[in-house]
């Protein structure tokens, strides 16, 4: 039994991504074979991850869904190649996928539906001692980006965390194994991002450790200057990760590992 999520993944904590899919515009689909995925984490790892997330479904805006035995055909081979050997995290709002990948060793939960993609995952999580992400999401990832609509993002955005908080701890999940995700590029558009990047302390205040994932968005292209980026550079993801640092975040879900500990290290090493 591991001990408080604020204690596990001290602030800064990199979290490493590997897209087992074929479909991510992030990561263009590299680690879509087992072998390459295996590869990618082990690099991941020895550039400091403090967890490695692994994924089966496309999240990125427009994608479609896939099967639950798909997804699992997807991750469980790497799962089974990489127990034990680094702490893991699986990107998944699926009970079976979850419940599989918690049997292999997964740590942490990572729900971008924030438990209201499969009634049954709760259960699955409240039954084991892994950690959740809860995330922010308007709409779904195939229509997420087609009119997203706010009269305040970061207070809808809190309030929403605040109440699916809630949900799971009522559901039996204990709040020091939550942490909450503004779900920066979800249902919002450029100008939302930003907003919500410099507001991220309304999210901090909820008083849980706040992960975010801005690597290589495509917010990051287009401020840029090119309207239909759909990604962002390695510069602006590190600029991003530093002012959410700078805001309190604690773990940051990203793609080039090595260059994100040493920025964050830098950061961290800052009076303040
Ligand atoms: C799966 N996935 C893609 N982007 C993400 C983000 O920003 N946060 C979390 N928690 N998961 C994400």
């Amino acid at each position: 039994m591991s001990g408080p999520l604020e204690e596990r993944f001290p602030r800064p904590s990199v979290m490493g991504v590997v897209n087992v899919t074929p479909d991510s515009f992030s990561d263009g689909g590299v680690n879509f074979r087992p072998a390459d995925a295996v590869a990618s984490a082990r690099r991941m790892a020895e550039e400091g991850a403090a967890i490695v997330d692994f994924g089966g479904e496309s999240t990125r805006p427009g994608s479609e869904a896939v099967s639950v035995d798909e997804e699992l055909r997807r991750v469980v081979p790497v799962l089974e190649e990489l127990a034990g050997e680094m702490p893991v995290s699986i990107d998944t709002a699926k009970s079976e996928v979850a419940r599989r990948a918690i049997e292999l060793g997964a740590e942490l939960v990572n729900d971008v539906t924030a438990l209201r993609g499969d009634p049954g995952l709760a259960e699955v999580v409240a039954s084991s001692d892994v950690y959740l992400c809860l995330m922010h999401m308007q709409g779904e990832p195939r229509t997420m980006q087609d009119e997203p609509t706010y009269e305040d993002v970061a207070a809808e955005v809190a309030s929403f965390l605040e109440e699916r908080l809630a949900f799971a701890v009522d559901a039996g999940i204990p709040e020091d194994r939550i942490c909450l995700d503004p779900g920066f590029g979800f249902g919002k558009t450029v100008d939302q991002n930003f907003e919500l990047l410099g507001r991220l302390g309304e999210i901090v205040a909820l008083g849980r450790p706040v992960l975010v994932g801005l690597s290589r968005k495509r917010s990051l292209g287009r401020i840029l200057g090119d309207p239909d980026a759909t990604t962002g550079p390695l510069s602006a993801s590190l600029a991003a990760a530093v002012e959410a640092y700078e805001r309190g975040a604690a773990i940051f879900r990203v793609h080039d590992v090595r260059e994100h500990v040493e920025a964050l290290t830098v950061a961290a090493a800052v009076p303040r």
